[in-house]
Formats: C-alpha cells, structure tokens, sequence
C-alpha cells in the first residue's frame, strides 16, 4: 500500500512535561524539535502531502498523533487514549481526519491507543497495556469487521504499547521482539527478531517502500538491509526519553 498522506502535529515547548515511563533523563526541546523536523523532511520525501497540525499547548503528548487514531483506506477511528491526561486529544484531530474519511470513536469505558493497533492488509491486531483495555479493543475489532477485517487480541505488556514490539517492514515481514516471536495470531507472516539488547529499534515505520529506523541500532539495520529493505536511520534520542518512537510521529493514510 502506498501512503499518500501523512498527518503530524508540531511538537509544543512543554513537550518535556509529557508521560513517560523510561528513564532517560529530560529532553532537550530543540533538539527534539530538530528531530520531528528531520522526520517531517523524510516524510515529505516520501509521499505528496504531509499536513503538520499546530502544536497544543494544554497537550504535552499531542505530537504523538498516531496514538489518537486508526485509520484505514475505509474508516478512520478516533480512540479513547489510555492516559487521562491525552484522551482531551483526540477532538483536536478529529476536523482533519473528517476531510478523508467517515469518522467512528471508541467509546469509554472502553480505552484504546493507536500505538497498540497493528493493521496489515485486512487483518487487524490489537494489543491489551497499559493504555488499551479489552473493550476497547473490541469495540475496533467490531467497527472493522464492518469492513472486512480479521481482528485478533493480544496480550503482551511488554513495554508501553504493542507497536514497541512488533511492526510490518513490508506487506509480509515483521520485525518483531523475542517475546513477541511466539504469537499465533503472527505465525502467518515472516519474522525477523529484534535482539534483546536492541529492543527499542523495533518501533519503526514502513513507510512507501522505506523503513525507517532509530540510529545507532546496527544489529537491527545488518537485519533489515540482509532483508533487503531500504532503510532510513532517524535521529530519536529525544523523543525516546518520552517513551515515544518512529511509529507514533505520525498517522498515515491513503486518499
Ligand atoms: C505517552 O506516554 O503517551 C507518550 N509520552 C508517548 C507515546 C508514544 N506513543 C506511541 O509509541 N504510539
């Protein structure tokens, strides 16, 4: 599938203020700032359009856009966000999403983040945090077998979201961490292990024919170029102490 459209929103100056789980230390502003902008620059490289949103204030976590919806090329669903702190969020996106899609949302007391849904082809898999409750994730499952999709479950609390684990480097390959190896509901697909020491670098995006990869992750880079990927090593050091990666930056979408 080829992405079209890339949505992102501006990072906002309290963006240290925002939830974290690792411990990292405190960002650099402008240097995290310089890193969204080298995303964004890949990114419009990458696709025709890519709308930047205005930062949000009141928001710290907002730039993370991709945890605020799931969108498909038949629906796009606002989500419930996990963390009180960012379910305000998804109203500020919901305008934008309507200019391409019909919009559904989830519904509490169902709770559910973008960075715990994985969809490849009709196939939909949504895992249980933290942040994603099992209603939730039933209730996504339920909008997209409306459209035809496969929903499967799971439960791996691995690290804050399911897409920390696991995402698509292609249309039939995943790269996937150790403990995630093992799930059924990936057996059809083909799996490249992320070794342990480099869990991190399995947040990263497939984004129209490229990988995007966080630097300085060499044993996950030999793997996807082995592969035969075209990958693209970001900058992330920043946004990493804000527990966030590659995949969160930005919602992808065909038109
Ligand atoms: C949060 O805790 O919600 C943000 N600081 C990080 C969100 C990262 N989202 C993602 O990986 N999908």
């Amino acid at each position: 599938m080829k992405y079209n459209v890339a949505i992102m929103r501006q990072p906002a100056n309290n963006c240290m203020d925002g939830l974290t789980s690792v411990d990292l230390g405190i960002p650099d502003v402008s240097l995290l700032k310089s890193q969204w902008e080298r995303y964004h620059e890949v990114l419009s490289q990458l696709t025709n359009e890519v709308i930047v949103l205005d930062a949000l204030d009141g928001f710290p976590d907002a730039y993370f856009v991709e945890d605020v919806a799931v969108v498909t090329p038949e629906i796009a669903i606002l989500t419930n966000p996990g963390a009180s702190a960012r379910t305000g969020e998804t109203e500020y996106m919901d305008e934008t999403l309507r200019t391409f899609r019909d919009c559904r949302k989830i519904r509490a007391p169902g709770t559910l983040d973008g960075g715990d849904v994985l969809v490849v082809g009709k196939h939909c898999i949504v895992g249980l945090s933290e942040r994603t409750n099992r209603l939730g994730a039933e209730q996504l499952c339920a909008i997209l077998g409306e459209y035809g999709y496969r929903g499967d479950i799971v439960n791996v609390s691995e690290a804050l979201h399911f897409k920390s684990s696991v995402n698509f480097v292609d249309e039939e390959t995943l790269l996937v961490t150790e403990a995630c190896k093992g799930l059924s509901c990936l057996s059809s697909y083909g799996q490249l292990v992320v070794p342990t020491d480099e869990n991190y670098a399995a947040k990263v995006v497939w984004f129209n024919d490229s990988v995007l990869i966080p630097q300085g992750f060499p044993k996950v880079e030999k793997i996807l170029l082995e592969h035969g990927s075209q990958v693209i090593p970001m900058p992330v050091s920043e946004i990493a102490k804000m527990d966030g990666g590659l995949t969160c930056l930005s919602l992808r979408l065909t038109k």
